[in-house]
């Protein structure tokens, strides 16, 4: 058996009477915390279809607080013919920002995912820059900016999500000055000498300063752009805080992590159980199962993963009989030409390691290029002796602490990437350089033979982290930070809002 996909549940659905509503709190701008992301949380598979609420730990985080302060989230519907009215799903107000097939095609394939999202990770693939990607990144954020001055209420608080709207802080700062805003980007921010090749590097710090607190995955995130500020604009950063004009904006790390419990649960479900032995019956209950889950991106390091496998296989100490990898890809901007090109490049490793090494009826790669039902990505982190994380670069990376999590045995090692933000929490995995192919193989080797004592030590001491810190201590961390960073501005004189 294997866990249903999220197209049954639709199905299912769409007999029930319609839960969107109109909801004039959304329509008229009474939005006390406002979300703003290039997505809305919902989605639909066609415009007859009722909405569902998208799977992902920002969504569960955030949806509670929204819910508690009827709160607002402003964002694309994900296709063209989407809903242009806001409308009410589940207790959240939605309201659509419509994107012109020219603007998917330049804001966002092009300006967000072609400059910024390699340039911002170490430039792994060479980043593009295009004037004509420019001028539509600038648009769609003002649009972005105008539809959020539109809906909050006086003073409410905005929170703006990652790349593809850096410039939405600063343009709302004009348009609602009483407007309290936390900015965090999810991927990493790059150091200065990468930075700086960017045409528009100064219009992009400027537009970040907009917000009170620009959030960061890591320290190191957080210092390179307060060197950034302090390089390319007139403004001057001290340790955490920057003074804009008469307001301060403070820069900092805000660690993103999971929803622990519910990963927690989701491992000691009996179904689910059943599901991972029956994959580890599957693949060979003597063999040692590797996991690789990651979106197909160039980002993630899948193809030297496969290959330090291949030098495994290779090696006299392992043969198919006794080691497999189940890759998960799941597709991902497959309109982009750099995405296209790795995934040619990973299926035909694949296709490589499978022909050399293979046995009729025995591959070493099971590759599952889709998105599965989340059982069944949970029955597969249960099934895996080891979880292969190894990007070349990576804001936090949640499936290593998803792994973690459901490890409730204290079995199971995990080999992460050193280049990885979850890599300075769980300093107790097995770290590796993800361009170094014998080092990886290494590193594999040495977690295929860890004792179940070392294991245990290890897991147990990266599980009591994960527990103490979860998505809802990140989203509540931030959410104070926004309220404490914009009244210290106002006790500071920069105030121009309205306090009664
Ligand atoms: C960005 C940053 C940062 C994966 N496969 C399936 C599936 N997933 C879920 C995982 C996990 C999520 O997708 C992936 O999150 P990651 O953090 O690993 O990576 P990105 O997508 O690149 O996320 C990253 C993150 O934002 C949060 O700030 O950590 O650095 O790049 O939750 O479980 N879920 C299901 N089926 C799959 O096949 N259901």
């Amino acid at each position: 058996m294997t866990f249903k996909t999220n197209s049954d549940s639709a199905d299912r659905s769409r007999d029930k009477p319609s839960e969107d509503v109109q909801n004039d709190d959304s329509q008229h701008g009474n939005g006390d915390l406002v979300v703003v992301a290039n997505r809305l949380p919902v989605h639909r598979s066609c415009p007859e279809s009722p909405w569902e609420t998208s799977p992902g730990g920002l969504v569960s985080a955030l949806m509670p607080i929204l819910r508690e302060h009827h709160g607002v989230w402003i964002g694309w519907a994900g296709s063209l013919e989407a809903a242009s009215d806001p409308f009410s799903h589940e207790g959240l107000f939605n309201v659509p920002v419509p994107i012109s097939p020219d603007e998917v095609e330049n804001y966002y394939e092009g300006f967000s995912n072609s400059s910024l999202w390699p340039l911002y990770h170490d430039a792994c693939q060479p980043p593009h820059y295009h004037r004509h990607w420019w001028n539509p990144y600038v648009k769609v954020n003002r649009r972005f900016a105008e539809r959020t001055a539109e809906c909050a209420a006086p003073n409410a608080r905005v929170l703006v999500q990652d790349y593809h709207l850096q410039l939405v802080p600063g343009m709302l700062r004009e348009l609602r000055p009483d407007l309290r805003i936390g900015f965090f980007l999810h991927i990493p921010f790059p150091p200065v000498e990468l930075f700086a090749q960017l045409p528009w590097r100064q219009q992009i710090l400027e537009g970040l300063l907009g917000a009170d607190v620009v959030g960061f995955q890591t320290r190191a995130g957080a210092q390179n752009f307060i060197r950034l500020v302090n390089r390319y604009t007139s403004h001057r950063g001290v340790g955490q805080a920057i003074m804009v004009g008469q307001r301060h904006v403070q820069a900092r790390e805000f660690p993103i992590s999971i929803d622990f419990d519910r990963f927690e649960q989701l491992a000691q479900d009996p179904a689910i159980i059943d599901r991972a032995e029956e994959i580890r019956a599957e693949v060979g209950e003597h063999r040692t199962i590797l996991l690789g889950v990651d979106r197909l991106d160039y980002t993630k390091g899948i193809d030297l993963r496969l290959r330090a496998v291949d030098e495994l296989l290779k090696s006299d100490r392992h043969t198919v009989n006794d080691l497999a990898l189940v890759q998960v890809s799941v597709p991902s901007r497959e309109s982009v030409d750099e995405y296209v090109e790795v995934r040619s490049r990973i299926e035909e490793l694949v296709g490589q390691i499978n022909g050399a090494h293979g046995e009729v009826g025995q591959m070493p790669v099971h590759y599952l290029r889709r998105n599965l039902p989340i059982e069944e990505l949970v029955a597969n982190y249960l099934a895996a002796d080891v979880m292969l994380v190894t990007p070349f670069r990576d804001g936090m990376n949640l499936v290593a602490k998803e792994y973690i999590a459901c490890r409730l045995h204290d079995t199971g090692v995990l080999v992460l990437s050193e280049f990885t933000g979850a890599a300075r929490e769980l300093d107790r995995a097995v770290l590796v350089n993800p361009h170094d192919i014998d080092g990886m193989a290494s590193a594999i080797e040495r977690a295929i033979t860890m004792t179940k004592t070392e294991q245990a030590r290890r897991i147990r001491s990266m599980r009591q982290k994960i527990r103490r810190r979860t998505v809802f201590d990140w989203a509540n961390d931030f959410l104070g930070a926004v309220d404490a960073a914009s009244s210290f501005s106002m006790t500071a004189g920069g105030g121009t809002r309205d306090t009664s």
